[in-house]
């Protein structure tokens, strides 16, 4: 484990991690077996009368100091380990990486996009935290790198991956209701695959661009396409129909149509379907261009 690893904070993080583990673990031990000891050896029977002990020196000063050489070993380890993820080599491959409530998203300087974080083997990569709504934390285990991702705020990370595969990506900060289904993986690759990777598009040739705009905006990790209900209402067989929604003067029916699927997607709390949650989504009013609107809706109105 400690050997090489998937990438090159590996080495730097286990050792720390087991240093840490190997003097928490000794001390324990110690620790346990002198109360064991001393709870038989001083016992009641044995010892009717408490004797009273003044200060020592010698322990005092032994009880400072040892503690002290040991945070400080700990503390060296942990900033040799940390201090390179902080420093980006000037050759990384820039990427942004998106959170949003609840995906991923990266988008590469060509403007390629993708659910899942594709990677050249041995090549330093430097990820763009952003966030579109609330705090998230992009975490990848196998890497062990973890940085938060706040709105307006611009933090990073960067990692060279050192062994080629699939590594699972996690969300580490409590987002919200589907916080735990915020999951996409990096695909570490030789790079001349990565190059032809990057050139050419993920899209299906015949996806209807209303459902890639869905995609690529998480509207589907909230609402489902087969009629499964999730965090929001169901798309299949809801264009057209009657439902009943809450408002803040009240309970009313509206009719799904253009004009109400514009509404929720520029002021989601305004008409809310009736059993579902108000304030879990935000306005895509900055994201999304009358277009893309028309583009969605003719495509929810393919799903019958
Ligand atoms: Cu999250």
């Amino acid at each position: 484990m400690m050997s090489s690893g998937a990438s090159n904070f590996v080495h730097g993080v286990d050792l720390t991690f087991f240093i840490i583990l190997g003097i928490s673990v000794f001390f324990l031990v110690t620790i346990t077996a002198a109360m064991i000891y001393f709870v038989i050896r001083y016992r009641r029977k044995k010892n009717p009368k408490a004797s009273q002990i003044e200060g020592n020196n010698t322990l005092e000063i032994i009880w400072t100091v040892i503690p002290t050489i040991l945070v400080l070993i700990m503390f060296y380890y942990g900033w040799i380990g940390y201090r390179p993820m902080r420093r980006v080599p000037a050759d990384a491959i820039p990427v942004k990486a998106y959170g949003q409530m609840w995906s991923w998203s990266f988008e590469y300087s060509n403007g390629k996009k993708s659910a899942e974080l594709v990677v050249p083997l041995n090549k330093p990569v430097k990820l763009d935290l952003i966030s579109k709504d609330v705090n998230h934390s992009l975490y990848i285990p196998a890497f062990r790198i973890k940085e938060d991702v706040i709105p307006g705020r611009n933090n990073y990370m960067w990692f060279k991956a050192l062994q080629e595969g699939e590594y699972d990506i996690f969300c580490s900060e409590y987002c919200g209701e589907r916080h735990s289904y915020m999951l996409s993986k990096v695909r570490v690759i030789p790079e001349a695959e990565y190059l032809a990777w990057l050139e050419k598009s993920d899209i299906p040739a015949n996806e209807p661009p209303g459902l890639t705009l869905m995609k690529q905006n998480a509207c589907v990790t909230c609402h489902s396409l087969d009629g499964s209900k999730i965090v929001g209402p169901s798309f299949k067989g809801i264009y057209g129909e009657k439902v009943t929604v809450t408002t803040d003067s009240g309970e009313k029916e509206v009719t799904v149509d253009d004009e109400y699927i514009r509404r929720s997607i520029y002021e989601p709390g305004a008409e809310v379907v009736k059993g579902f949650n108000k304030g879990l989504m935000i306005s895509y009013k900055d994201k999304l261009k009358d277009e893309d609107i028309k583009s969605i809706t003719d495509y929810i109105k393919t799903l019958k």
